[in-house]
C-alpha cells in the first residue's frame, strides 16, 4: 500500500516536468503504485479551457488544480502534477488546500538557457519574436521555491538519477 500525497512539479517550460512526472509515474507503476498525472495537457483542454496565461489566469488554473488534487487526496491516491506554476503564491495557495504535510515541492531546476537551447515546441523562440505575451522567463516571472522538498536539474541528471531521487524522497517522507 501507499499514503496519498501531492508531488507538485515547478519549474519553466522546457525544464523537464512533464518527462520526469511521466519517468517516476511508470516507475511507480511497476512497483504497483498507482498514480494520476495532472498537467497542462489534460487540464487546459477541459477543466480550464477558458483560461489563459495572464497572473489572474495561472493563479486560477493552479487552484482548480489544488481542488482537483485535494479530492484525489481524499481518494487515497498518489498525484503528480506537473505545472509551472511560477509564483510562490500560488504554490503556497496550492499547499494550503491540501492537508497538512501531504504537499511535496519538487523543483526542476534545468537553467533558463538550457530550456531555451531545448526550445522543443518553439515557444522560446515565438516568445522572444514578441509573438507570445508573458511568457515565463522571457516576458513573465518565475520565482525560484526558497524550500523545496526535493531539487532536480535535468541539464545535470539523467531521468534514471532524477526517478531514483524522487523513490528516495517518497521512501523517506512514508509514502510508498
Ligand atoms: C508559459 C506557456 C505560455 C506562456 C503557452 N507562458 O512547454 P509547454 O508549453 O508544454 O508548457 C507550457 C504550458 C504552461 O502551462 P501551465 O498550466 O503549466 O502554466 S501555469 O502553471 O503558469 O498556469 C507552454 C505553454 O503552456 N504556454 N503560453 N505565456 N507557458
Amino acid at each position: 500500500g501507499h499514503q496519498s500525497a501531492v508531488l507538485w512539479f515547478t519549474g519553466l517550460s522546457g525544464s523537464g516536468k512533464s518527462t520526469v512526472a511521466n519517468a517516476l509515474e511508470q516507475a511507480l507503476l511497476a512497483r504497483g503504485v498507482h498514480t494520476y498525472l495532472l498537467d497542462g495537457d489534460n487540464v487546459r483542454h477541459g477543466l480550464c479551457a477558458d483560461l489563459g496565461f495572464s497572473a489572474a489566469d495561472r493563479r486560477e488554473n493552479l487552484r482548480r488544480v489544488g481542488a482537483v488534487a485535494g479530492l484525489m487526496v481524499d481518494a487515497g491516491l498518489l498525484v503528480l502534477s506537473a505545472f509551472i506554476s511560477p509564483l510562490r503564491e500560488q504554490r503556497e495557495l496550492v499547499k494550503s488546500m491540501l492537508p497538512p504535510g501531504k504537499f511535496l515541492e519538487i523543483y526542476i531546476a534545468t537553467p533558463l538557457e538550457v530550456c531555451e537551447q531545448r526550445d522543443v515546441k518553439g515557444l522560446y523562440k515565438k516568445a522572444r519574436a514578441g509573438e507570445i505575451a508573458n511568457f515565463t522567463g522571457i516576458s513573465d516571472p518565475y520565482e525560484a521555491p526558497l524550500a523545496a522538498d526535493l531539487v532536480l536539474n535535468t541539464a545535470q541528471s539523467s531521468l534514471e538519477q532524477s526517478v531514483d531521487k524522487l523513490l528516495a524522497l517518497l521512501a523517506n517522507k512514508g509514502v510508498i
